[in-house]
């Protein structure tokens, strides 16, 4: 028999997605409108950040756990019996899996097969499945459908791409009542400075230049971190198991537009943009069709890029302490 209020189970919530969408939940917009049980999971790596949650402490439980510990992992779930898994946890930054790869296979392969394992053991209702566009490549022009090949580039990606593959297996070998997301680049309050837009307003702050890769011609397709949190919850609730779901903004924009309108959101010269080595491998273009989650879903983002620049910069100007406390760490990966 179905519980009034789901218990949902949130790996990862501690980070910059991850914790959005735990806002989002809590602010009771769950199928009926109930705030439901909220469990997070997460290991507190460089990338988790229990202060995006200070607000809304008290009001979730929360496990300091390796998803890739099984026995840690099936003691919460004996004990807490979960409804909804959607699994954010995972090792997110592809400069960081281009320097090494070996937290990437952990965290984010074998730990999704772990936690679907207990999903699976203990008979859940839903799982979420919290994949990236970068599954699919790049793509000069055209968008990508849900089905597009597979073909992922860097060592993130392949790992990413290993593990949705992993959760569509379990879906049809299991019938495990999972659905996969893949959204596009997320930016916005929290993000950890390592990131391009976060990392950009941090080095402005220091009074530095803002480094784009290459000649800034990437493309990305950007995604505020609310609207893509209101697009994981919508495919939770209303999304057919069994399917996968693009979730991107369609605001796609070149690195060297998106850092100049940045600049110029921050009010500083476009002089701070300063052109530097290459990312290996470095993906030409992200663009996703999402027309199946605006159709079937109902979902639409709301916020553009401007806009969500302007609002992500107020954020962050706020926030300094919070940034700059990351310095140390940024500062060794990018020597
Ligand atoms: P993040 O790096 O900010 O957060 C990841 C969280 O997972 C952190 O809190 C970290 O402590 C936790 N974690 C890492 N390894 C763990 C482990 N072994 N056990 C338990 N917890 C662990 O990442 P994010 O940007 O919030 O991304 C969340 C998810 O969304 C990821 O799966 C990522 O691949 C996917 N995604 C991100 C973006 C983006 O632009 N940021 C876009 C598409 C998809
Ligand atoms: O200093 C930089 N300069 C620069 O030009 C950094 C950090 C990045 N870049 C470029 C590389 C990319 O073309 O900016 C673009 C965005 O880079 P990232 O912010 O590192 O994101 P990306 O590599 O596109 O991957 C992101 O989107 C998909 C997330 O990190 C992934 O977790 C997500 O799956």
């Amino acid at each position: 028999m179905r519980k009034r209020i789901p218990k949902i189970i949130v790996t990862g919530g501690a980070g910059f997605i991850g914790s959005a969408f735990v806002r989002l939940l809590l602010r009771g917009l769950s199928p009926k409108g109930s705030v439901p049980s909220i469990i997070v999971i997460d290991k507190l790596t460089y990338a988790g950040d229990l202060k995006r949650l200070e607000e809304e402490k008290g009001k979730f439980k929360f496990y300091k756990t390796d998803i890739c510990n099984k026995k840690q992992l099936e003691a919460i779930f004996a004990k807490e019996k979960p409804d909804i898994v959607v699994h954010f946890a995972a090792e997110s930054h592809v400069d960081r899996s281009i320097n090494d790869a070996t937290s990437f296979i952990e965290t984010n392969i074998k730990g999704t097969q772990v936690i679907m394992d207990l999903s699976r053991k203990f008979g859940i209702d839903k799982f979420i499945f919290i994949s990236t566009d970068e599954v699919y490549g790049e793509i000069a022009s055209g968008k990508f459908n849900e089905n597009s090949p597979i073909k992922p580039n860097s060592p993130y990606a392949a790992s990413k791409a290993a593990a949705d593959l992993l959760v569509q297996s379990y879906i049809r070998t299991y019938k495990i009542p999972a659905l996969i997301i893949r959204p596009s680049n997320n930016y916005g309050p929290w993000q950890y400075p390592e990131k391009l837009v976060s990392l950009a307003i941090l080095r402005i702050i220091e009074g530095k230049n803002v480094p784009v890769y290459g000649r800034g011609q990437n493309v990305r397709e950007w995604l505020y971190v609310d609207d893509c949190a209101r697009g994981i919850l919508a495919v939770m609730n209303k999304g057919k198991i069994g399917q996968v779901y693009n979730l991107g903004s369609t605001c796609e924009s070149r690195n060297i537009d998106t850092v100049k309108l940045l600049l110029k959101t921050l009010g500083v010269s476009l002089n701070r943009l300063e052109f530097v080595n290459d990312r290996l491998g470095h993906d030409l273009r992200y663009s996703l069709d999402s027309k199946k989650l605006n159709r079937k879903i109902g979902w639409k983002p709301t916020i553009k890029l401007t806009e969500g620049l302007k609002l992500t910069v107020e954020w962050s100007l706020k926030h300094q302490a919070w940034l700059k406390s990351k310095l140390k760490d940024i500062n060794k990966l990018y020597k």
